[in-house]
């Protein structure tokens, strides 16, 4: 069965943030299908939008998998949902966030699945950790180390040192 590169992006800002991280990866890749092919560094970032907030943890990881694309969905909202995921406040505070953000080529404009992810272009919490991961990775034809660079919140990036 063929195979697809899958860039995903994972954000938590509730609960121990750091371990919830590390034990998502585990659970994105447990599945035969959905191998992992590189991680990024942990960086702690200040929320963007919504509402007052704790700083997030976000990280990048790329995949390769068979799944289709609403199945890869299907399955990080379930790894979503077993880190006690809830959805009430639109970028509110969450434990875990995946977001699909590329999925080798493929491209969707649909509200349940929208590909690139619209806003990943103009987030330097998703867009630096990726150059960091993947030096060489372009995003819309432009390289994601100079949107990260161009990103308004790119200043609200900091170190993250472990707990
Ligand atoms: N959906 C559509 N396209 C996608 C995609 N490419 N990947 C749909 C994942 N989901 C996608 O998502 C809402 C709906 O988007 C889903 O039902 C899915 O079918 P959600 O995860 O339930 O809600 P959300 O994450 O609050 O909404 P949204 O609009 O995806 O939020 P964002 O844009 O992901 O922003 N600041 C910092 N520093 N770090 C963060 O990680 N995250 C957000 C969330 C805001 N501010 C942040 C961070
Ligand atoms: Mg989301």
């Amino acid at each position: 069965m063929s195979s697809v590169r899958s860039v995903l992006a994972l954000g938590s800002n509730l609960g121990a943030s750091n371990d919830t991280l590390v034990l998502a990866v585990a659970d994105l890749v447990e599945p035969e299908n959905v191998r992992l092919h590189a991680v990024s560094p942990v960086v702690r970032t200040r929320p963007v939008g919504g509402p007052e907030q704790p700083d997030y943890l976000n990280m990048v990881i790329e995949v390769e998998t068979s799944l289709g694309p609403y199945e890869l969905l299907a399955h990080c909202q379930a790894v979503e949902d077993k880190h006690h995921r809830k959805r009430t406040v639109r970028w509110g505070p969450r434990t875990l966030d995946v977001d699909i953000i590329t999925y080798g080529s493929w491209t969707s404009d649909d509200d349940v699945l929208t590909v690139p992810h619209p806003r990943a272009a103009s987030r330097a919490f998703v867009l630096q950790p990726w150059a960091w991961m993947d030096a060489g990775a372009e995003l819309e034809g432009r390289p994601v180390a100079e949107l990260a660079a161009e990103a308004a919140d790119i200043s609200g990036l900091m170190p993250f040192e472990g707990v």
